[in-house]
């Protein structure tokens, strides 16, 4: 038996000139997000943060089960926390957990172990998958999970820039720290992202090793 569909009525067909301005604009608009490691504390309004959610829940998906979780963070406790866990494992980490391969290839970044925007930052978002799911009472597989999850946390990540928010994506090994710090201590969730959103700093930076992006041609063969 087929399921009930309706009638797309919310899509939008632009001229092919208006088409080639909107992608020419969206370029200009992505290209001017960079991650960011130095945050200011300037509070945020928790609807747009709310908005930006809204806007990761629209990600297409394996078989609309939507297998994610988001936690918006704004307790300073929980973000004190949350600092102090990561920034243990990041220790370990940068000590020579990483390999020295890791460690050279993160040298142009000039990161560290020190993680003071995870207390500063005005929201820690942690992105959660799940691998099953209730529905009518029953438990039914999540597909392609980390492919929906992924594409979920980029659409959050836009929309946060668009929003006109700074940005870093957080992935502190292992994350299951988060899983507690966060009440989502279960066995079928796993922590998969931790993202930061707030206001960059006046002296944020962006290095320049970031700023090199593959051409066109160097990325994508028209065949
Ligand atoms: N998680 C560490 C290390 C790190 C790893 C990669 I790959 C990066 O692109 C950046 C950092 C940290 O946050 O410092």
């Amino acid at each position: 038996m087929t399921e009930a569909h309706l009638p797309l009525t919310d899509f939008i067909e632009y001229p092919p000139e208006q088409m080639l301005q909107r992608a020419q604009a969206n370029y200009q608009e992505v290209k001017r997000r960079h991650s960011i490691r130095q945050f200011s504390d300037k509070p945020v309004a928790r609807e747009v943060i709310e908005q930006c959610i809204l806007a990761a829940g629209t990600a297409p998906n394996g078989a609309n089960h939507q297998p994610w979780h988001f936690v918006a963070i704004q307790s300073a406790e929980i973000k004190a926390q949350i600092r102090q866990q990561a920034e243990a494992l990041e220790q370990a980490f940068y000590a020579g957990r990483a390999g020295e391969e890791w460690l050279d290839a993160l040298k142009p970044l000039g990161t560290n172990a020190n993680k003071p925007y995870l207390e500063h930052a005005p929201w820690l978002i942690a992105v959660f998958s799940q691998k099953r799911q209730q529905q009518q009472g029953e438990q039914k597989s999540n597909y392609y999970v980390h492919e929906s999850v992924g594409i979920a946390t980029g659409f959050l990540i836009q929309a946060l820039h668009h929003a006109g928010l700074g940005t870093l994506t957080h992935t502190p090994k292992p994350m299951s720290f988060l899983s507690k710090v966060c009440g989502r201590d279960n066995d079928n969730e796993r922590p998969y992202m931790l993202i930061i959103a707030g206001y960059p700093d006046t002296n944020a930076t962006v290095p320049t090793h970031a700023l090199q992006k593959k051409a066109l041609a160097e990325m994508c063969d028209f065949i």
